[in-house]
């Protein structure tokens, strides 16, 4: 159903602004950003974005697990809202837009709506979920699992980061463990913006990513344990090497990928090594092996490949093997009625775009366990994401919003 007016945009100057202000609270040491998820820095973006919406005529809820809702009433406050939002949180070495421009996008869609005096029949809301990067706290996207009934709000309050500080201590040690129950709101619909992480749509002169599904993970913890002893007076027979057992799984995980080619992938992204002396052996290694695929059957396979083969490895070594898994998502398929609003908004808006399936993980696949949800990508520079670098151009945020605009109107109804 075309628009009143087929030509609505948002206003990208002031969206790219909003952007700039918001990485510099959290700044990293190239130019990216480390406002890592219930630190000082988390708690001065969600002030900054608090005010952002409050001067935007919203009215912010918090909920028990810190997910921050921003109202903008219907003429029918009786209806279910569409929900509109990422994450404000960041990776340790993150980029400037990765789940702000989602979060950022959805408000500037609300600042346009406002400017433009258009009324929607049922509530908008912007999101900002807590703790999606799972980087300070496993597993990723905690808060939106706990919102769609994945996780208990108990079990995900008493996970712990490297110093042994819980989630439900620094929710309420900055302030943002709100009254409200966590997944008592319900909503009609939620659209995501993010940008693709990914090169495709770069490569291919897309500017719109419509996201038909997400792929599934598995996060493995693997912990090995050996026997630290110097690593000048002991002879070679006599080592209990555990860093040498991590290096031969790491290996391990890159071959179990590659034979899943093309659409596997593996790495090992965390790893702590103890005692960490130079002169040393290792006698415990702490690792996280990261499995992602769109087939369910292939993420069951290379965990099972890891699994036997880590034990082998670790026998052949004399190692003490524990394996915990401590983060999971099966790969989802978004709302089809919704991807199609998204693709007649590209179409109207003269947007060029594709079908694409997510490589990273979102909220939205979460939330589209108990609500019709989809996704919007924007390219970014070289696919390059979870980098300080991460790039983005006004023009990818601008059609995103656009198309963002476009998608909620439709789905939230416009009042003539
Ligand atoms: O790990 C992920 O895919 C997301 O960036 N948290
Ligand atoms: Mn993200
Ligand atoms: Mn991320």
């Amino acid at each position: 159903m075309p628009l009143p007016t087929d030509n609505l945009r948002i206003n990208g100057q002031r969206l790219w602004d909003s952007l700039q202000e918001m990485a510099e609270i959290g700044p990293g040491v190239r130019g990216g950003n480390n406002r890592q998820t219930l630190t000082d820095s988390d708690r001065e973006g969600r002030l900054l974005f608090q005010r952002w919406c409050e001067a935007a005529g919203m009215t912010v809820a918090v909920d028990s697990m810190g997910n921050m809702f921003a109202r903008r009433e219907g003429t029918d406050s009786t209806l279910e809202p569409v929900m509109m939002g990422s994450h404000l949180d960041t990776q340790p070495t993150g980029g400037r837009y990765d789940g702000v421009l989602g979060v950022l996008g959805a408000l500037e869609v609300v600042r346009s709506l406002n400017d433009l005096g258009i009324k929607t029949r049922r509530p908008i809301e912007v999101v900002n979920w807590t703790n999606e990067e799972g980087t300070r706290f496993a597993p990723a996207m905690l808060a939106s699992g706990v919102f769609a009934g994945i996780h208990s709000e108990e079990w995900a309050k008493a996970r712990t980061d490297k110093d042994g500080k819980s989630v439900g201590e620094e929710l309420k040690r900055i302030g943002f463990e709100g009254d409200e129950p966590v997944g008592r709101r319900k909503l009609h619909a939620l659209l995501e913006l993010h940008i693709e992480q990914g090169p495709i749509l770069e490569q291919e002169g897309k500017d719109i990513g419509v996201v038909t599904h997400g792929q599934g993970l598995k996060w493995l913890q693997v912990t090995l344990t050996g026997r630290e002893a110097h690593t000048g007076s002991t002879p070679m027979p006599m080592r209990v090497n555990a860093g040498l057992g991590a290096a031969r799984i790491v290996q391990l995980v890159d071959e179990i990928a590659w034979s899943h080619a093309p659409l596997a992938v593996g790495a090992v992204g965390h790893m702590e090594c103890y005692p960490n002396s130079r002169n040393i052996i290792q006698g415990k290694v702490v690792f996280t092996v990261d499995f992602r695929h769109p087939d369910k059957a292939v993420i069951a396979d290379m965990a099972a490949r890891l699994e036997a083969g880590a034990r082998k490895i670790a026998d052949d070594i004399g190692l003490g093997l524990e394996i915990q898994e401590v983060g999971a998502f099966d790969p989802v398929a978004f709302d089809t009625t919704l991807l199609s609003r998204i693709r007649d908004a590209a179409d109207r808006l003269g947007y060029s775009h594709r079908d694409i399936i997510s490589g990273a993980g979102h909220d939205a696949c979460w939330i589209n366990r108990i609500a019709p949800t989809a996704m919007i990508f924007c390219p970014c520079v070289d696919g390059l994401s979870h980098n300080e670098d991460e790039k983005i151009y006004p023009e990818w945020a601008t059609a995103g919003a656009d198309v963002l605009l476009h998608a909620a109107l439709e789905t939230a109804e416009v009042v003539e």
